[in-house]
């Protein structure tokens, strides 16, 4: 059974105070036509394609029917919960929102399923009155892809791709066999800055949609996460709290279940920020962002100091193999539910089935020693013997180490080596050759990526050994970049990740964006979607990446968020 349709605890859903609750015996019967009078069209823009498909089977189960064009035969058009009515449009394509069909968000079929019986959706009709009618002339570049009928709009986050924007670091970037909700991606929203009363740049509503360079908005970046040094944080009043929550998003991040893990995930910033510990259930409620059954939880771990559900899920036998296999480099959420629905329950089980990816073997292999996070005075002599054969081959290169190494942390998941050359152009055919270099030496063990092109820059992901006897093997990620783009890419591979979200995000209001390739000024958006990438401004240095968002430089122990 799929346990998604178990866990329908946690739902953050608006009020079902108006169910009508039928006796279980009743109930049961008419609950398999509830939902016989809904033909609805869902559109795929924002919710996720197993979620999609999880509507798309309870709606039919409960007698529904599922519409694969929006026409006027839709009784209902269910949308994303984050949906807005100018993107709605932009997406349909239609002058302004629908009147004629019930505008629904999907949280709605969650409850209806959940409860089954069809539900009033007064709660959960979609806010039309906030709809701005666009002045603007069309776009044709800028055209969304979803016609409806097409579950085609690629969204992270709700960002659009478009022709027009750089290559996204999140997608190029990103870590394979992580699930993480990407950081690096340039309009990645997700970051939490209580500060942020703003319009968004290039929705029409904050008028930023002209053609003309847009001016670069000055923002009051105190609470910014990335204007703060990680060094002086604001004391967690609930860490105790924080601490279970933060098991919640791995739990759930291991059953690629972004949904809850994204809810935890903003539960925890908020609680983070919270002046005091929580006290009552009242005081729960009432936090920005937390509905009833969250609030119900962290007054559970407030009270007890502990959480039920997450023993309830830990215990799961299910699960537990699942993160095992999730731990295997190269197999993500999806390969790891894959390979437990195939039977298979232990490690030499996966080993013996036969069907896996280089990468899987080479994850395999070097299961525990990845797992192992190494000693930064171990990354500091990977760095060195990379270091020594970039010099080898190229006077007056510059390679090194950043990520959590150059952050100062004690130990390293694994070394991310950055490689340039002051000269802007020496650094060009650098890449191969220092492959080749270090394979010679016996350094390279295994590839997992032998080259990702990202724009000028290249970047490898593969796996090294120190020579001698007891070594581990170590992750090691190499990436080669043009010198202009060198302070960029300095920043971005230093990370955190989170203080790389919060300065991309902080670039977005600015009518800026940042990437490991550059900082642009003169950015254009509409709603999420970039429409004009703007123009890179130099960034001589770390220290003007910063100056220019207008953040107080940090040297890189203080980014450590
Ligand atoms: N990065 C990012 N967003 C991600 C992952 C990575 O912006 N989702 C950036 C910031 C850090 C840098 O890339 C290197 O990534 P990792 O090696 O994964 O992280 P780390 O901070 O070096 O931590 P670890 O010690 O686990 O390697
Ligand atoms: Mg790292």
């Amino acid at each position: 059974m799929d346990r998604r349709r178990k866990r329908t605890g946690d739902d953050k859903s608006p009020t079902v105070s108006k169910k009508r609750t039928l006796p279980d015996s009743v109930s049961s019967d008419k609950s398999l036509n509830c939902l016989a009078t809904v033909k609805a069209f869902i559109l795929p823009a924002g919710i996720e394609k197993m979620r999609l498909q999880i509507f798309e089977t309870q709606l039919k189960k409960y007698g529904g029917t599922v519409l694969k064009l929006y026409d006027n035969q839709a009784t209902h058009l269910i949308v994303d919960d984050k949906m807005e009515p100018n993107r709605l449009c932009r997406i349909l394509k239609i002058a302004s929102p629908p009147t004629r069909v019930k505008i629904v968000k999907s949280s709605w079929l969650s409850a209806c399923f959940k409860r089954k019986e069809l539900l009033c959706f007064d709660d959960y009709r979609l806010d039309c009155s906030t709809y701005i009618k666009s002045k603007e002339p069309d776009l044709s570049f800028a055209k969304e892809k979803a016609t409806a009928a097409s579950n085609s709009e690629s969204t992270v986050g709700g960002n659009v791709k478009t022709k027009n924007m750089l290559p996204k670091a999140g997608f190029m970037f990103g870590h394979h066999s992580k699930n993480n909700i990407p950081a690096s991606a340039d309009d990645d929203d997700s970051d939490y800055c209580p500060s942020d009363g703003e319009g968004k740049p290039g929705d029409p509503s904050s008028g930023n949609n002209e053609f003309a360079v847009s001016p670069q908005k000055e923002l009051p970046v105190g609470n910014w996460v990335c204007a703060q040094s990680s060094k002086t944080p604001v004391e967690n009043q609930n860490k105790h709290i924080t601490d279970i929550l933060e098991e919640m998003v791995k739990t759930y991040e291991s059953t690629n279940d972004k949904w809850r893990a994204f809810g935890y995930q903003k539960a925890i910033q908020v609680l983070r920020k919270h002046p005091k510990p929580i006290k009552s259930f009242e005081e729960a409620m009432n936090l920005p962002s937390i509905g009833k059954r969250l609030a119900e939880k962290i007054w559970e771990i407030a009270e007890s100091g502990e959480l039920r559900k997450l023993k309830e899920l830990r215990s799961s036998e299910e699960l537990k193999v699942i993160e095992t296999f999730q731990n295997v480099w190269g197999a993500g959420a999806h390969t790891a539910r894959t390979w437990y629905q195939q039977g298979l329950r232990t490690l030499d089980d996966v080993r013996e089935q036969g069907n896996l990816t280089h990468q899987q073997q080479v994850g395999l292999h070097c299961y525990n020693d990845f797992l192992d996070r190494m000693p930064r005075a171990e990354a500091a002599e990977i760095e060195q013997v990379v270091c020594e054969a970039a010099k080898s081959l190229q006077e007056g290169v510059i390679a090194q180490a950043c990520g959590s190494f150059r952050r100062g942390k004690a130990t390293c998941g694994d070394v991310d080596v950055l490689v340039t050359h002051p000269d802007g152009k020496s650094h060009k055919g650098l890449f191969g050759k220092l492959l080749a270099k270090l394979k010679e030496l016996g350094f390279l063990t295994d590839d997992l990526v032998t080259a990702e092109d990202n724009g000028n820059q290249k970047k490898y992901l593969g796996v090294c050994k120190l020579p001698g006897e007891g070594r581990k093997h170590r992750r090691l990620d190499l990436i080669v970049v043009p010198y202009d783009e060198y302070a960029c890419a300095l920043v971005y591979f230093t990370g955190s990740a989170h203080l790389n979200r919060s300065l991309r995000h902080l670039a977005k209001k600015m009518n800026m964006s940042l990437s490991e390739h550059s900082l642009n000024v003169g950015v254009v958006r509409r709603g999420s979607e970039k429409i004009y990438e703007g123009t890179p401004v130099p960034t001589p240095t770390e220290e003007s990446v910063f100056v220019k968002l207008g953040v107080p430089y940090r040297p890189p122990e203080e980014r450590d968020h």
